[in-house]
């Protein structure tokens, strides 16, 4: 119990940052907008995605609009519309109202550890809303069904590549044992489980390493999060995990300019920048959603329900298939993340989802 109440003040404290963040940063940021109505046939299951920031450049918000999409192609019957909230938290709970007052949504999906709280109200006004959220968790609610991952693991791969990395002789890689993380903003998937398991991995490499953990502040400030990763590069950090969304783009370019490297999270982006991407870890959130949306439709999601899967599930697994990661990674580093990957999907290696998240 004592941790539930935790986490109500966690995701007060957070609305109320970002809705400070959010006003500061008002004008153009704060507008809401579809992108896209897309009418796929006619006998209407009608299913509206509310994207709490911006679709483009956040890996999980791209897969989480695909995945409904390609749910969408599969059964032919379903519309889809696509409302991007913008940066203001603050404003999430008005617009999402918004949308269920139209009435018109069998299903609304979201994303976040912190949307179906912002949800709460709204379910309770408009009691016949149905909502899907992913990449989070809440208490049974008989409106929402909410799918977490297991994360833990996904950044104990990262950490653990980070680490080989690091300590090896690779091209830019200089003495010190140090890493990097930056993320967009703290919240509880970040600090419990993303570092934490970034921690871990890193420390299976060799217990004295070191991860410099920064925090940007916001989702697109890509100059920032650049001039975030230049000083962790003087300070001795030559491997980055960034997860700031569209501002994963500075981090990209100051890696690239000082010849260090990137790790990237929840989507394979090796092409994104060949040689500084040096390994992805995969979160696959478009095939969960589009699973997930199909169940909607069909009328079996089991909504008071939760799930959380991981590396053994299948939803969170190392890209290692890719020629840039062997162009770019040496044979015995690559050796050493298959047997890393392989012992977690046997289960003898297993990282159980912190009790924070134990309803
Ligand atoms: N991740 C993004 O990539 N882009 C975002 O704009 C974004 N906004 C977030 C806002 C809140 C309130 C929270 C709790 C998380 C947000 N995330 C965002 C993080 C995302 O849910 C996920 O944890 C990370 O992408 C790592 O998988």
């Amino acid at each position: 119990m004592k941790h539930k109440s935790r986490k109500k003040v966690v995701f007060t404290v957070l609305v109320f940052t970002l809705t400070a963040t959010g006003l500061l940063l008002s004008g153009c940021r704060g507008k809401s907008h579809a992108v896209g109505d897309q009418k796929i046939g006619n006998t209407g299951f009608n299913v509206a995605v509310f994207v709490p920031g911006v679709t483009e450049g956040s890996p999980l918000y791209e897969q989480m609009v695909e995945g409904v999409k390609k749910a969408a192609a599969e059964k032919g019957a379903i519309t889809v519309k696509v409302l991007e909230a913008g940066f203001n938290q603050g404003e999430w709970e008005e617009k999402l109202t918004a949308l269920a007052a139209e009435k018109k949504y069998d299903l609304i999906v979201s994303e976040n550890g912190a949307m179906p709280y912002i949800a709460l109200p709204v379910a309770k006004a408009f009691p016949d809303q149905k909502f899907l959220f992913v990449d989070s968790i809440i208490k049974p609610h008989k409106q929402m069904y909410t799918l977490l991952y297991n994360q833990m693991e996904e950044a104990y791969l990262t950490g653990y590549l980070g680490g080989l990395i690091t300590k090896s002789s690779m091209k830019g890689v200089n003495r010190d044992l140090k890493i990097g993380i930056i993320a967009g903003q703290e919240f509880p998937a970040m600090t419990e489980m993303i570092v934490p398991g970034y921690r871990m991995g890193a420390a299976a490499v060799d217990s004295g390493m070191e991860v410099d953990f920064r925090v940007l502040g916001n989702w697109y400030d890509a100059n920032k999060a650049g001039e975030l990763a230049k000083s962790m590069i003087d300070a001795g950090v030559d491997v980055i995990l960034p997860v700031c969304g569209g501002a994963n783009q500075g981090v990209i370019a100051a890696a690239r300019e000082a010849e260090i490297y990137v790790l990237y999270f929840d989507s394979e982006a090796y092409s994104l920048a060949p040689g500084v991407i040096a390994g992805c870890v995969v979160l696959d959130q478009t095939r969960a959603v589009k699973e997930l949306v199909i169940k909607a439709y069909d009328g079996t999601l089991e909504y008071g329900k939760s799930a959380i899967v991981g590396v053994k599930e299948g939803y969170v697994r190392f890209a290692d298939n890719s020629g840039l990661y062997r162009k770019t990674v040496p044979a015995e580093i690559r050796e050493k993340m298959s047997m890393a990957v392989k012992s977690m999907e046997s289960g003898a290696l297993s990282l159980k989802i912190p009790e924070y998240w134990n309803n």
